[in-house]
Order: C-alpha cells, then sequence, then structure tokens
C-alpha cells in the first residue's frame, strides 16, 4: 500500500512538473514593461482626484467637534478615526446616504471643461466603505445604502463618453470597518521595529477593531475586492493604492501582481508599499524640490482646499492663480497634478471648486500646448517669486502666503524643437519681458516666437539679457499667457 502512494505520489509531481506554467514574472519584468503607459501618463498632466463617500454626510463636524478637536489628521474622511466612532455607528450613515443631486454626466463635463485628462475616484477609503456595487463585501452603496445606483459605474461611462481616462482609489491595508489592527501586530513581529508611526498606532482601528484577523481582512475582502474593481471596470489608466502603513513586501508584491495580472497596462502608484509601483508620490500637496532625483514618473495630489474629503466649514479654497501655480510648477518639474474635489453627500461639487477648476480649464484652452505633451527642460523656472510646497500642513501654515506672480516669474516646458515659457502675471503696458534663460549662449537659432492664442506676429530679439518679447498689449487669459519659441 505504502509503495503504491509512493509511485502516486511520485507520478503526480512528474505530471504537475509537466503542467507547470512559465514561471512568474519578477516585478522588475512587470513594472519594465509599462513603457507606453509611462509617456501617456506623462502626457496626460493634468486630472481629477474625487474623494466621495459616507464621511461626506458629517463633513468634518462630529457631534458638534470639528476635525481640529478630533484625534488624528484634520482631513475630513478621517472622522471615524478621529472621532474614535465605532463601527456599527459609522456603518448607519449609509441609511442617510442618499445623494440624489449626484450628477456624473455633470461631473466627468466639469472635469472635461476644466481641461483635465483623467479622473480617479475612492471606490473604497480607510472606512471600509466600497462606493460600487460589490459582491465581495456589503458595505457597500447598492447594498447598505437607500440610493440604488453604483457610483463608480456611472462615473466611468461618463468619463468614457467625454474621453476622459479613469482610474480608481483602494484603500488596501487601512479599513477601520473590516482590517482588524490593519496588520499592525504582525508588521511588529515580522520587523520588530517601533519607528514612530508603528508606536502611534497611525491609522489602525484601536477602538472598535472588527473581531477578524488582518490575514483574513486580506483574504476575505482587500485582495477579492481589488480583483472585483479590476474586472468590473476594464482598460484603467491607474490604481491608487493608499496607504501602506503595515503590508509586508510580499503583501505589496500580491497587491501589484494582482493589478499587472489583470490589467497589465495600467500603471500602479507607489502607495502599494515597500518600493513597488510604477509612478512615484512626492507626498500629498507636495511639489517635490529635488525633482531629479526622482527616477519613475511622478504625481502630485491636491487638495482645493485643505481636505479631500467634504469639509462642510473649510472656505479657504485655493484661487485659480494658487491653482495655475501648482499646475505649471509640476509640469515644468516633469510631474503630472491630480487635483481633488470632495461631494458633498448630496452629491453635488462645492461651487467654489467648480468655477476654479472651470477658470484654469479657460487658461488651459488657450495655453493647453504648453503643458499637455510636454516635458521639462534644463531650466524650470526664472524669476523673482519662489514657493516650496511640502504638503498639505505647510500650506495651511503659509496662511500669509500670496499667489501673486511678477512678469519676471517663467517656467519652462518643451517638446521636439520647441520650448514654452509660461507666466502667471502680464508686463505694464510697453514694458518688455525678458526672459533670461534663453540667451543666445543657452539657446542658439530661435526660428520663432508667437503667443498661444494670438496669431498676430510678435516682435523679438536675443540678446546677452535673455530674450526680449514685447506683448504690445495682448491679454489671451486674463490669469497668464504662454510663449511658443522654436528654435
Ligand atoms: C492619504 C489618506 O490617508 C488621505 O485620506 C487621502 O486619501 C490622501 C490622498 O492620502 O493620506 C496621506 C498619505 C500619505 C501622506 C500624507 C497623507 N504622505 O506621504 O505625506
Amino acid at each position: 500500500m505504502k509503495h503504491i502512494t509512493k509511485i502516486f505520489l511520485t507520478l503526480l509531481f512528474a505530471i504537475s512538473l509537466g503542467c507547470k506554467q512559465e514561471p512568474a514574472l519578477t516585478y522588475e519584468q512587470m513594472s519594465s514593461s509599462k513603457e507606453k503607459s509611462n509617456e501617456a501618463f506623462n502626457d496626460a498632466k493634468y486630472g481629477m482626484f474625487i474623494h466621495w463617500g459616507l464621511y461626506s454626510i458629517p463633513g468634518g463636524i462630529w457631534k458638534g467637534k470639528k476635525m481640529e478637536e478630533l484625534k488624528g489628521p484634520k482631513v475630513a474622511e478621517w472622522i471615524q478615526f478621529g472621532a474614535r466612532i465605532p463601527r456599527a455607528e459609522y456603518a448607519a450613515l449609509a441609511n442617510q446616504f442618499n445623494p440624489d443631486k449626484f450628477d456624473a454626466d455633470a461631473i466627468a463635463k466639469l472635469a472635461k471643461d476644466a481641461g483635465m485628462k483623467y479622473l480617479v475616484i475612492t471606490s473604497k477609503h480607510h472606512d471600509g466603505f466600497a462606493m460600487y456595487d460589490s459582491k465581495v463585501s456589503e458595505y457597500d452603496i447598492t447594498d447598505a445604502s437607500p440610493y440604488p445606483k453604483d457610483i463608480v459605474q456611472e462615473l466611468y461611462d461618463a468619463c468614457q463618453k467625454y474621453e476622459i481616462d479613469f482610474g480608481l482609489y483602494y484603500s488596501h491595508n487601512i479599513d477601520w470597518m473590516d482590517a482588524n489592527d490593519c496588520g499592525l501586530s504582525e508588521y511588529i513581529a515580522s520587523r520588530g521595529e517601533m519607528h514612530d508611526r508603528v508606536k502611534r498606532k497611525a491609522g489602525v482601528n484601536t477602538w472598535d477593531p472588527s473581531p477578524n484577523t488582518f490575514s483574513e481582512y486580506l483574504e476575505n475582502k482587500s485582495y477579492p475586492q481589488v480583483k472585483e474593481i479590476l474586472t468590473k471596470f476594464p482598460n484603467l489608466t491607474t490604481l491608487w493604492y493608499d496607504f501602506p502603513h503595515y503590508v509586508t513586501p510580499e503583501q505589496s508584491h500580491k497587491f501589484y501582481k494582482i493589478a499587472y495580472d489583470l490589467q497589465p497596462n495600467m500603471l500602479v502608484n507607489s502607495r502599494v508599499g515597500n518600493d513597488l509601483g510604477d509612478f512615484d508620490i512626492p507626498g500629498d500637496n507636495k511639489i517635490p524640490q529635488d525633482h531629479l532625483a526622482i527616477t519613475k514618473p511622478w504625481q502630485t495630489v491636491g487638495t482645493t482646499n485643505n481636505s479631500w474629503g467634504y469639509n462642510s466649514y473649510d472656505n479657504d479654497w485655493k484661487s485659480v492663480k494658487e491653482l495655475l501655480f501648482w499646475l505649471t510648477e509640476i509640469v515644468s518639474k516633469g510631474g503630472n497634478y491630480m487635483l481633488n474635489i470632495g461631494p458633498k453627500a448630496s452629491g453635488e461639487v462645492p461651487v467654489e471648486s467648480a468655477n476654479n477648476l472651470l477658470e484654469v480649464g479657460k487658461f488651459l484652452a488657450v495655453n493647453g500646448e504648453a503643458i499637455y505633451n510636454t516635458r521639462k527642460w534644463k531650466v524650470t523656472q526664472e524669476g523673482p517669486t519662489k514657493i516650496e510646497m511640502n504638503g498639505t500642513h505647510d500650506r495651511a501654515e503659509k496662511a500669509d502666503l500670496k499667489f501673486e506672480f511678477t512678469p519676471q516669474d517663467f517656467w519652462f516646458t518643451q517638446k521636439e524643437n520647441t520650448i514654452y515659457a509660461i507666466a502667471l502675471a502680464y508686463p505694464k503696458e510697453n514694458e518688455k519681458v525678458i526672459i533670461q534663460s534663453l540667451t543666445l549662449e543657452n539657446l542658439a537659432e530661435i526660428k520663432s516666437v508667437t503667443l498661444l492664442g494670438d496669431d498676430s506676429a510678435l516682435s523679438w530679439q536675443q540678446t546677452k539679457e535673455g530674450l526680449e518679447v514685447t506683448l504690445d498689449k495682448k491679454v489671451v487669459d486674463p490669469n497668464g499667457y504662454a510663449l511658443k519659441i522654436k528654435y
């Protein structure tokens, strides 16, 4: 008997060897196959981020307390964490979630008119609530709320209509509903590291953790939901994981591979964790100072006020000039800007952010040629105005910061035999502008200099000081202009 079992097992082993599929691809093989998608990412430059979920109901205030009076990050989508809201109590918000003013078509059109090329929405944020019809969990829009429609599906379809590329955000590690301690204890056990974030138990549901283990959460919710969204929503351009506080290298690899297996051309962000990912995120509301140190394509994500999810009392909206500064500064450094809106519980987009987005869109309708499909030049910016942006709190602390620019401030981009110089202020009447980075030494043989959005000839000359241009009172857009310099 023993002998027969042995033969049987040997046979089975031989068969399994024979059937063995090609060896699994390494991370490097998967990631290096995405060159075309990288280029498309670097061409797109500007997109819309949407943070929307149950947290838009409290809008940053829980039982009379504002985010600032609660614990943890001050952004409104963190309210369950900040107020230590028990899971059942938070989940009951779903009963009131009925965004009857949600209009997917209007949002996709807003993105289009704003000059945005793609859109990424929170399919599930840290609270664990899915904004699409999930078969994996009933804690989702169609099962748990009175609202009958699949919000992600609606936006996905509307974006196809307006030719806006689509991507999804998915909180893979942190899930206050189902992820127990979010992997904290396993993380400590495997690494023995007690750095600050671990000591603070950042992002972990310590007040009312789910009864299952973190591994069970991964196997029964997180991996299956990622597979589910990637099957349900084909041809995504990006998958935006967030945040990899406690995932192990093996888990990050698995999240990356699931994405690759289902959508091999889709780019995965670096927040998949453990140094994996096809593109980098320098940090929220952060523009890298040393952009040359970043080897991957990169993206800055930004808020229109100081919160991602809708915050009912935050009226500190970035002005049109400020938004244009972020976009031009990022693009001149070779990056990509994803700007957030946080719809209200009703589904409406705060009118202030929508209006500012549309103004930026008008600027781009004239000057988009200097932004889209460009690459960074050897000089990114010149002029007296230098603004550093090092994170969401950084801006809030620089309350006196004015986004006012001088006619000497220029940002540069390039494409083929063309350099673009973008300005966010016009010179006074009869005043020449001088672009110091375009001396003969720096750029010989300029063939033509034109103003985007205007066909009439400009007078210009190149001197020791730079390229001197006379604009002749032409105003193509009130917020700024771009010069197209062919050489
Ligand atoms: C994360 C989320 O926690 C937040 O709610 C939002 O979705 C944002 C886009 O991403 O927050 C982070 C993640 C990383 C940093 C800061 C905030 N970071 O690296 O500086």
